[in-house]
């Protein structure tokens, strides 16, 4: 069985394939040949998924789901939030690197990664989410998953979510949760 994820992240994808493997087989937009971008201008993590999986479904007539994530701590307003991939206007490093200036001095580090996921099938939507809370460390540690995962630490880890494998991220992760909670409503 085949499911789309609206999806051009590579990093996304590996996560997700490996939490339906053997279930479903997973293809991402670049495998479909839809390379272009999809706007996010929605006003919420759920609109931005929406987006996604419309837009898809427009193009290709295919059920899909999309995930929009992102890191909100607490200090910063619940900022970087929905501007989460464009925080900076770099990539995953200068992101990385504008939360831990922001964060200078500031002892409050609580922060939490969250993911909605939105499934289009049979053209009806339905939302899934997941959140995982944590601290912002004060330098970046480890060299595994992608975005803002090495400066986070989940609560209860002494580790960031970088230095962690796939499968231990994936055993506790916002996006896994997200799954979870997908995967559980796909076998009703
Ligand atoms: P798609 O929209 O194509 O799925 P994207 O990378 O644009 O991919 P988002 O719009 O959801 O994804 O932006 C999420 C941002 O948050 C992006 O900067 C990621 O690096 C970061 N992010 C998302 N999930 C993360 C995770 O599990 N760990 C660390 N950073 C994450």
């Amino acid at each position: 069985k085949q499911l789309v994820f609206a999806t051009h992240n590579k990093n996304k994808l590996a996560e997700v394939q490996s939490i339906l493997h053997g279930r479903y087989e997973v293809l991402g937009l670049t495998e479909l040949g839809l390379t272009d971008e999809i706007p996010e201008d929605g006003s919420s993590f759920a609109e931005n998924a929406s987006l996604k999986t419309h837009y898809v479904y427009e193009r290709l007539q295919l059920d899909c789901f999309g995930d929009d994530s992102g890191l909100e701590v607490e200090a910063l307003n619940q900022e970087p939030g929905i501007y989460s991939a464009r925080y900076s206007g770099g990539g995953d490093a200068a992101n990385t690197q504008l939360v831990l200036q922001r964060m200078t001095g500031i002892s409050n580090r609580k922060a939490r990664f969250k993911t909605v996921i939105s499934l289009l099938v049979d053209g009806e939507e339905h939302f899934f989410e997941g959140q995982l809370n944590g601290i912002i460390v004060h330098e970046p540690r480890g060299s595994h998953g992608f975005g803002y995962d090495p400066i986070f630490q989940p609560d209860g880890y002494d580790i960031t979510l970088a230095e962690m494998t796939m499968a231990e991220k994936n055993a506790i992760s916002h996006r896994a949760l997200a799954m979870k909670a997908l995967l559980d409503w796909l076998l009703l």
